[in-house]
């Protein structure tokens, strides 16, 4: 059985970028919603029960045509949703490493630049979904995104950063004003766990 895993720091931990009341709905309800629609979905699955979520996300193959979209909803949901709790901290981590700073300037042409893209695919994903950097299999990093809670996994890739823009993500302090939570939510990115994962 998946079950919730606890946030690495406090509800109200990220104020005020992210208000205290959509972390403990968006933590407690909607992650848990993805993590019990999954174990529900798999209970007749006996096999499919010890997979681990990036195991089913990239051996879809193996899942039953009746369950497989709520599969990748649910599994990506969970998938997407354990990244971005660890991707952010309070106050944000300084800045990318001197490493990290170089991958991001040789790909994208400055740090402005890559965040100039990602705030655009942020923006710009039209409904709910996700911006990424994520690291493709050739190695190289890419910038997108993607609909509802298809995961880069799924895609073979490797997400690095992600970025919920669901509604549920901001609609209580943001409302409508979806680039004014992107701007704020800048401010917590955990440069250390980028790093972390793209080694
Ligand atoms: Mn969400």
């Amino acid at each position: 059985m998946h079950t919730l895993p606890a946030l690495p720091f406090a509800h109200d931990a990220l104020e005020p970028f992210i208000d205290k009341a959509t972390m403990e709905i968006h933590h407690d309800k909607h992650h848990q919603a993805y993590i019990t629609n999954l174990n529900n979905l798999l209970q007749p699955y006996t096999e499919l029960q010890e997979m681990s979520v990036e195991d089913l996300l990239t051996n879809m193959e193996m899942v039953p045509q009746e369950i497989k979209q709520g599969v990748m909803n649910n599994a990506g949901g969970h998938a997407n949703h354990t990244l971005f709790w660890e991707i952010m901290t309070p106050g944000g981590s300084k800045q990318p490493s001197d490493e990290l700073m170089g991958i991001l300037d040789n790909t994208f042409g400055s740090l402005d630049e890559f965040q100039a893209k990602f705030t655009e695919a942020a923006t710009k994903r039209f409904g709910s979904g996700w911006a990424w950097l994520a690291k493709k299999a050739d190695g190289t990093l890419e910038v997108y995104s993607t609909a509802n809670q298809d995961s880069p996994i799924a895609e073979g890739k490797t997400p690095l950063l992600g970025l919920d823009v669901w509604e549920h993500a901001y609609y209580l302090k943001y409302q409508n004003r979806r680039p004014e939570y992107i701007e704020a939510w800048w401010n917590l990115v955990n440069w250390d766990e980028v790093e972390k994962r793209l080694s």
